[in-house]
């Protein structure tokens, strides 16, 4: 090979060389790759002029072409390489989905305020020595009134205001309209002592306004053993509310009558302003209940209370109206 037809050549690769680093995508690489090494390339142009010169001149030359060829060859497969890399890299980060915004959006959540004073107060009847029993919220007429001395004729029933299910004989089936049902359950099926607080959803017809809701939890305690009284109970109420709300908020009962206790009262709460709320209703149990319970009320006695746990969230989050608890306004929720 003469000698500059080898510096041509040398020339040819160097060029070659960068116009492949100067590629910056791989269509761009396989065009550069065509002009010289494709079948109308450049370098494949000086082969089919190897046939011109002398048979010894051809070998040299054509070894030289065939080295030049491959060279280049090598270069390409590098310069691939690096640019697959690249467009993999790419593909990757704009199909990326970023989620940063949302996750900035969307604070961490927490329990319902109802859902606080719930656990909350299960803590404290818990670290008074009480256990968390649990009834159906659909009931029979026998939970939900008869065992609890409210028999078909007694106007009490009336007062309760029930939701009834369209199962069975008309009216011995409901939602039930309070949490006394889970006294009854107990007491069958556990000999006393019995020292329980039964949490849950308890339904009634009533409007929503500032201080009802049709669907609202009730939490319920009962009480059974020996030589227990209204001190006992009026004590309970105290120590509860005490541990609850804390000690400067003090509790009262007033006469009431309900038809499972005797004497019953209601039991209120003071208010920073001054004033009394009604958080519930309260007494001696009936010894007919204990009765209907297969207790034998010579030997146990004991006292029951229950009050809207609803209520207790107005009073301790300072709400104004007790449906802010159910309109799902996040807004509200939040600050809680
Ligand atoms: C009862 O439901 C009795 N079972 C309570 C009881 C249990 C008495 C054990 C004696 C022994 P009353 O109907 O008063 O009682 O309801 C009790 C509490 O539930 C009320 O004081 C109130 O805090 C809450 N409550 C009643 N109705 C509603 C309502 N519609 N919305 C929100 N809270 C309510």
């Amino acid at each position: 090979m003469r000698q500059n037809e080898a510096m041509e050549l040398d020339a040819l690769v160097e060029r070659a060389s960068t116009e492949i680093a100067a590629a910056t995508d791989l269509e761009s690489l396989a065009e550069v790759e065509r002009s010289f090494v494709g079948k109308k390339g450049e370098l494949v142009g000086l082969k089919k002029t190897l046939g011109q010169l002398e048979p010894e001149e051809r070998k040299a030359a054509g070894q030289a072409l065939n080295e030049a060829m491959s060279s280049v060859a090598a270069v390409v497969v590098d310069r691939r390489a690096v640019l697959a890399t690249a467009a993999e890299a790419e593909q990757l980060a704009s199909e990326r989905l970023d989620l940063t915004e949302v996750i900035e959006e969307v604070k961490r959540g927490h329990l319902h305020l109802v859902t606080q004073a719930r656990d909350r107060l299960e803590d404290v009847f818990v670290g008074m020595g009480f256990t968390v029993a649990e009834g159906p919220e659909v009931e029979s007429a026998w939970y939900n009134f008869e065992a609890l001395n409210i028999p078909e004729w007694h106007p009490a029933r009336g007062s309760f205001d029930t939701i009834f299910v369209d199962l069975g004989e008309p009216e011995t089936t409901m939602l039930r309209s309070h949490t006394s049902p889970v006294q009854v359950r107990t007491m069958e099926n556990q000999e006393p002592p019995i020292y329980i607080v039964a949490p849950g959803r308890t339904f009634r017809t009533d409007t929503a306004d500032a201080t009802h809701l049709p669907a609202f939890n009730q939490i319920e305690g009962l009480v059974i053993d020996k030589g227990i009284g209204l001190g006992d109970l009026a004590g309970t109420i105290e120590s509860f509310v005490g541990a609850f709300f804390g000690h400067e908020v003090k509790t009262r009962l007033r006469p009431s009558y309900f038809p499972f206790t005797e004497p019953s009262a209601e039991f209120d709460i003071s208010t920073p302003s001054g004033d009394w709320l009604e958080l519930g209703g309260c007494g001696v149990v009936q010894p007919k209940v204990l009765e209907n319970c297969g207790i034998d009320p010579e030997i146990w006695q004991g006292f029951a209370f229950g009050f809207g746990i609803d209520r207790l969230a107005v009073m301790r989050y300072q709400l104004d109206d007790i449906r802010e608890l159910v309109n799902n306004d996040v807004r509200f929720l939040r600050q809680f």
